[in-house]
């Protein structure tokens, strides 16, 4: 009788033993569930980490700032209803500041003139290499009606409409880069191109035009000759540049061979005005 209570006894621990083991398995569960969902809600995408890590860069901003003005812009909108005035608050947010005969424009010469301006940041500094122009160098991004996501795969092409959130930040960074521009401005076009100042291009349909004579003094073009080059500063797209220059503004233009832009970028010791 006794052996058969105690059998009985051991037998209700041993199923205690078991739901309390269960029991807590599943807080465990629970609570790594709640900390991974937590985790993955905090973790950055991947376009975010690098929009925050180029920002940092900059030291003297608010990232979360710049980065909650940027989103607003695009966020659970159509990406291809946004105009370029949705930028405007991340324009005010990070506002130019640029010495006078240091802006650097440019039109089909990306490489050749981030190339020199990244080793020459004391002679010239492009839209890409400030802040705003740095973030976002080379990204794609959109937002989607009834989403808070940013997205990077699925949003419309450079020329699939012109309210694109991409297409739309670049010429709304790039009027205001061309509203502060002064003194003497510099533009690199290329020469291996038939016509190097194309009126499609941003150059020439949003900056020149925002080029003020009670600000610039000179547009000084920089041709790129390259070994295939078939235009140069005597291309006749240069006196349409010309004549979309705001009356006042002197102009230059020289055939500058792109081994002698490499020489200056890679000599520091080469005066900025020696350049070319
Ligand atoms: O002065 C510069 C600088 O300030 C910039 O903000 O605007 C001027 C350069 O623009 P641009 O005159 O139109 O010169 P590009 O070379 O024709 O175009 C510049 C960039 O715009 C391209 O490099 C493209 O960027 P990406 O993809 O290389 O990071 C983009 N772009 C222009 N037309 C495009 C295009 N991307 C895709 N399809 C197109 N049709």
């Amino acid at each position: 009788m006794e052996h058969e209570q105690s059998r009985r006894l051991g037998k209700q621990r041993r199923k205690r033993c078991v739901i309390l083991i269960v029991i807590v398995a599943l807080i465990v569960i629970v609570i790594i569930a709640v900390v991974l969902g937590l985790t993955l809600r905090q973790k950055k995408s991947e376009f975010e980490s690098t929009f925050f890590s180029r920002c940092e860069k900059f030291n003297q901003y608010d990232c979360k700032k710049v980065w909650d003005a940027f989103e607003q812009a695009y966020v659970n909108k159509d990406p291809c209803n946004v105009p370029v005035e949705a930028y405007d608050p991340l324009i005010a947010e990070v506002p130019f500041k640029l010495d006078c005969n240091k802006t650097m424009f440019w039109s089909k010469t990306k490489d050749v003139v981030h190339g020199f301006t990244a080793k020459r940041s004391d002679c010239f500094v492009t839209l890409e290499d400030t802040l705003l122009g740095s973030v976002l160098d080379g990204l794609t991004w959109c937002g989607k009606e009834g989403s808070k996501g940013t997205f990077t795969t699925g949003c419309p092409k450079w020329s699939e409409c012109v309210n694109n959130p991409v297409r739309s930040f670049w010429n709304r960074a790039s009027a205001a880069f061309a509203d502060v521009a002064c003194g003497d401005v510099t533009a690199m076009l290329s020469g291996s191109i038939n016509t190097p100042f194309n009126p499609t291009s941003a150059f020439a349909s949003v900056e020149v035009p925002r080029f003020n004579a009670s600000r610039v003094k000179n547009l000084n073009v920089v041709m790129v000759i390259q070994k295939n080059n078939i235009s140069n500063c005597t291309d006749p797209s240069l006196k349409n540049l010309t004549q979309t220059l705001d009356t006042g503004i002197t102009f230059s233009c020289k055939d500058v061979s792109e081994s002698r832009i490499q020489e200056c970028g890679a000599k520091p010791e080469i005066a900025c005005g020696a350049c070319w």
